[in-house]
């Protein structure tokens, strides 16, 4: 007898008529996979594959990357810029010089009126690196306003604050090989095989070749949660409480790594006593996680050889998002699991090149992780800018999350919008839309024409997508990948990269100052900026990094490759070299079920929407297969509110309400809900989004909810889906 095939038929590929493949990287997240886009005889986007031989994904790619070739031809892209006088006019198809001109003069009227500062500019994670920088010289040496913040503020900030804290620097230092190497992992609020498919599959073969323990840290139960050994299902917002107990156990039970404390960190004695208090038992009380399930993974995580630590929006998004990065790197460092294989503390970054604006686009500061605070990093940029050192603020401005507020109270008059969409992404989406009212102008540059802030714009720029142009993104392990252009711009939309250029013109500073027009050009500026640098860029240039399917930074000039590795002689970036150690108490401010709200809401993702469906509620089967805003929740509260399964309800918060088609699942305790949080009109009109103090990154996954049937709500919630659906 035949095993397998033999007597069925073979699998048919549909034959697509590709006549061209053409090698890029996938714009959604920040896995970093290289796909090649296949184009037909007529020079259409047919299909999308991935690489075989890109070491990230080994030719694999997930739902949405296989549809990413779909997007050049989907609904609603924007073709022409537009503009009218006022939100209530209609717009009316323009000039791009129509267009620039206008928001040059605006920009400059209102400086004039209000000062410097009354401009914001809020950009990306989704933007090319050379577009980044670009922004940044153009805001920073130009424009020069500095509220300029992305949002990678909703997103990473808390990691780059907890990376800086302890290690005196941003820059995650481990990479997805270090599965090869560990020998227990932990992950803290990450929901891998859905948010980040390929990575989770580069651990699954880990996985196959030698078994480790995985413990995952979440209060559903994920998919990732149940595919680990142990699940340790926290009480939101208290991940802080698990760290610094685990840690409590490992000092006390003497499986600290004494000598790599000694020699590579700082703070141990202001540590080592607050961890004291929080012994297992008190713990659990507040985290949720029994005495013993603490000590075990405790015992677990320290006696591994290498282990290593991995986490997502579950600690960031909180009202102690940066402690929490900063616990995970005190129970890393005083097991001495930095800079070694398998030993490390992996953020697992968000969107595409969330890593690229954090390196070079002047948001937080100055290009290459250089700081505003800093002279001489303030006229070493100068200088190469041609610009009077002066010019630069001497601290950071407002993040993303205290522009709005701003905005509200009339400090900030205008607003740029490159490449996000925060009438639907923000905290409190009902007080966004008030706020936005409020501005005399504003700009959004976007690639669709019907991304939702474009109702309160009065100019809209269109912006060319990903494999219309070209340019580097950074991924979650430092791997700089090249994005090749597939595909002339949509319409006359243009690179975002274009457009920073054409706006510097219409400035005198801009005029003096050089803005090379090409990618290669600015990535040369990038590559001599970097030099020596811990983001040493000086070994890459565009065709190298496409050669290697991508190169991890540093790479020194002259060296063949990148290293996968930071911190591997234990060296860090604080002035004595030392990694610190903090001691951080746990403080209890969330918003939190109470009589009248009595239920957590949780929100998050699927795998395959991305973000608020701009592009992915276009693509007809990622879109088919989550169509509708739903909400998970536990059977037994449904049932004791009478809510049936797959019927409406209704949620009111203290902010707002929103109705969702209710799925009974287990996977929520039954004191939480859960939302995909990429439907508008859904789930942040409910949110409160309070802030971390640090990072300034709002707390999207916990606040509180009442719940309610809605059996008339059919037509109102398919009315909802209908706005996105083609
Ligand atoms: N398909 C898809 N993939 C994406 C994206 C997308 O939109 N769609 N977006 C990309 C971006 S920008 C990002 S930032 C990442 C996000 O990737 P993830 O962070 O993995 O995704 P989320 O679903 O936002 O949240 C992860 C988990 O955090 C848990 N959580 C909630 N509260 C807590 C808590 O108090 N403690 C702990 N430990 N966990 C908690 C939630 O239950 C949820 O399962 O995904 C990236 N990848
Ligand atoms: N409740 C809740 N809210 C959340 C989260 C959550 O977990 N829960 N997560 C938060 C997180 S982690 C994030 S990252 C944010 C994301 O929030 P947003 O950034 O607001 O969401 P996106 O839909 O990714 O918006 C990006 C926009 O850029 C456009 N775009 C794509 N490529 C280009 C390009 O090359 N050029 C230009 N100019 N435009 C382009 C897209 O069309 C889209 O409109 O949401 C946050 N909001
Ligand atoms: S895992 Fe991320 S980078 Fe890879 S194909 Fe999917 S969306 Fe694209
Ligand atoms: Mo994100």
């Amino acid at each position: 007898m035949l095993f397998g095939r033999h007597t069925k038929n073979p699998i048919k590929i549909a034959d697509k008529g590709v006549t061209d493949w053409k090698y890029t990287t996938c714009g959604y997240c920040s896995t970093g996979c290289s796909i090649e886009v296949g184009l037909n005889a007529q020079g259409k986007a047919v299909a999308a594959r991935g690489v075989g031989d890109a070491s990230v994904n080994q030719g694999k790619l997930c739902i949405k990357g296989i549809f990413e070739h779909e997007l050049f031809n989907s609904a609603n892209r924007g073709s022409t810029p537009l503009m009218r006088d006022k939100p209530i006019d209609a717009y009316v198809p323009v000039s791009w010089d129509a267009a620039l001109d206008r928001t040059a003069a605006e920009f400059k009227r209102i400086q004039e009126k209000y000062g410097r500062d009354s401009v914001a500019i809020v950009s990306t994670g989704q933007i090319l690196t050379e577009e980044f920088y670009t922004l940044g010289k153009l805001t920073r040496g130009v424009i020069g306003t500095n509220n300029y913040d992305g949002n990678t503020t909703l997103c990473m900030a808390s990691a780059v604050s907890g990376y800086k804290r302890s290690f005196g620097s941003d820059g995650p230092p481990g990479c997805y090989e270090d599965f090869d190497h560990t020998e227990c992992l932990i992950a803290f609020g990450s929901n891998l095989p859905e948010q980040h498919p390929i990575i989770y599959w580069r651990l699954k073969m880990a996985l196959e070749k030698r078994k480790f323990p995985v413990i995952v840290v979440d209060p559903r139960v994920t998919m990732f949660a149940q595919m680990a050994d142990i699940h340790l299902p926290v009480k939101p917002g208290t991940d802080l409480v698990l760290l610094n107990s685990l840690a409590h156990v490992i000092l006390k039970e003497g499986f600290a790594d004494r000598a790599y404390i000694e020699a590579h960190t700082s703070g141990y004695d202001e540590f080592s006593a607050l961890v004291a208090q929080y012994d297992p038992v008190t713990a659990a009380r507040i985290c949720g996680i029994d005495e013993d399930t603490i000590r075990h993974v405790a015992r677990l995580y320290a006696k591994a050889g290498a282990a290593m630590s991995i986490w997502t929006m579950g600690i960031n998004q909180s009202t102690h998002g940066s402690d929490g990065v900063a616990a995970i790197n005190n129970l890393n460092l005083i097991t001495g699991n930095i800079g070694k294989p398998g030993g490390t503390s992996l953020s697992i970054t968000g969107q595409c090149n969330a890593m690229g604006t954090r390196e070079w686009s002047s948001c937080s500061g100055l290009p290459g992780y250089r700081a505003l605070e800093k002279e001489k990093d303030r006229e070493t940029i100068a200088k190469f800018w041609g610009v009077n050192p002066e010019f630069f603020p001497k601290q950071r401005g407002m993040f993303m999350t205290d522009i709005f507020p701003a905005i509200e109270t009339g400090q900030i008059k205008a607003l740029w919008l490159v490449a996000t969409n925060p009438l639907t992404s923000m905290p409190n989406t009902p007080r966004i839309r008030k706020t936005l009212q409020k501005l005399e102008f504003m700009v959004v540059q976007d690639a669709y024409a019907d991304v939702e802030t474009t109702q309160y714009a009065n100019v809209y720029l269109p912006a060319a997508l990903w494999g219309e142009k070209e340019g580097v993104f950074t991924n979650t392990e430092r791997r700089v990948n090249l994005v090749r252009k597939v595909m002339a711009p949509h319409g006359d939309a243009k690179a975002d990269l274009w457009i920073f250029n054409e706006l510097a013109k219409r400035y005198e500073q801009g005029r003096k100052m050089n803005f090379p027009p090409t990618p290669a050009g600015v990535f040369e500026e990038m590559r001599a900026l970097s030099k020596g640098r811990m983001l040493d860029y000086s070994g890459m240039d565009h065709d190298k990094i496409e050669a290697q399917r991508g190169i991890q930074w540093p790479c020194t000039e002259g060296a063949e490759k990148g290293n996968p590795r930071l911190y591997t002689d234990g060296v860090f970036q604080h002035a004595d070299g030392k990694a610190k150690l903090l001691a951080m108490p746990f403080i209890d401010n969330n918003e939190k079920p109470s009589e009248d709200y009595p239920f957590w809401l949780n929100s998050g993702r699927v795998v395959e929407h991305f973000h608020t469906r701009t592009r992915t509620g276009k693509i007809g089967n990622v879109n088919k297969f989550s169509p509708t805003p739903y909400m998970e929740m536990n059977p037994d509260a449904a049932a004791r509110l009478n809510i049936p399964h797959m019927s409406y309800a209704r949620l009111i918060s203290r902010r707002g309400d929103a109705v969702v088609m209710v799925q009974h699942t287990q996977r929520v305790p039954p004191d939480m809900v859960f939302i995909p949080f990429h439907f508008h009109e859904c789930v942040n009109r409910l949110t409160l989004g309070l802030l971390d103090p640090y990072s300034r990154q709002p707390a999207f996954k916990q606040c509180s909810v009442k719940i309610e049937p809605a059996p008339n709500q059919q037509a109102a919630a398919a009315a909802n889906v209908a706005a996105r659906s083609f």
